[in-house]
């Protein structure tokens, strides 16, 4: 299979980088690389809010602000490089040609974001549908997605295989409410629905087991055309 895993800045960088989380997942993707394909986009986290925040101070321009957070996910994206050693492609990619060019040298592509305006989600989702990939993993800091809000609901039930239509539908209504964020943000829906992209959405608990979770055992949500 060919894979491609978005993993959430705030599941690599809490608060600061989780060495034993990245040391875990960069494990699990070798041994997962022996048998299959496999591309990775890394997201930003706190420490990206943190800049972004930061540079509100400054300047009213969005679009810079975005150019900040794509920096800090490259910045993220060297530290998951640094811990594949030479499985990995030792440039952060960032263009989704070259990491099929880098697949075909039989080494891991990561990446962080691309261009601004959206997300690492989005990203991924893009990555997955130009690779033709057989599996989108996303990990993120919500164990897969909910009926409604987890952390506002406690009656919120988790959704075991949903359609990317169902997805688009509840990453719009999340994105609709002041403050809302889902558990992947509506483009990467859209993107997932459009490519039509088989899609496991996992906590981070699930991630420590990867080599697991791309033969489908895990406790996340199935996104299935
Ligand atoms: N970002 C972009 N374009 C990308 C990826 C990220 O503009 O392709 C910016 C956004 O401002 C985003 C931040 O909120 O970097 C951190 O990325 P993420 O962790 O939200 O994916």
């Amino acid at each position: 299979m060919r894979i491609v895993f978005d993993i959430g800045g705030s599941v690599l960088v809490p608060e600061d980088p989780d060495v034993e989380f990245i040391k875990a997942i960069a494990y699990e993707l070798i041994k997962i690389s022996e048998d299959h394909e496999v591309a990775v986009v890394v997201g930003g986290g706190k420490v990206a809010r943190k800049y972004i925040k930061a540079a509100k101070t400054f300047t009213p321009n969005e679009t810079f602000k975005d150019y900040i957070g794509i920096h800090i996910t490259r910045a993220n994206a060297m530290l998951l490089i640094a811990a594949l050693g030479e499985k990995a492609y030792p440039f952060v990619i960032q263009d989704f040609r070259k990491a099929w060019e880098v697949i075909q040298l039989k080494k891991i592509p990561i990446m962080g974001g691309t261009h601004p305006g959206h997300t690492t989600d989005a990203v991924s989702a893009l990555l997955a549908e130009y690779l033709q990939a057989d599996l989108l993993v996303v990990v993120t800091n919500v164990d897969g997605v909910y009926d409604s809000d987890p952390r506002k609901n406690p009656n919120a039930r988790k959704l075991d295989r949903i359609t990317p239509e169902q997805l688009v539908e509840i990453a719009m209504e999340a994105e609709s409410k002041a403050g809302g964020s889902g558990v992947v943000d509506a483009l990467a829906a859209k993107f997932i629905q459009r490519g039509r992209i088989r899609t496991y959405i996992v906590g981070k608990k699930d991630a420590y087991h990867l080599f697991d979770v791309v033969r489908g055992k895990h406790s996340g949500t199935v996104v299935e055309p």
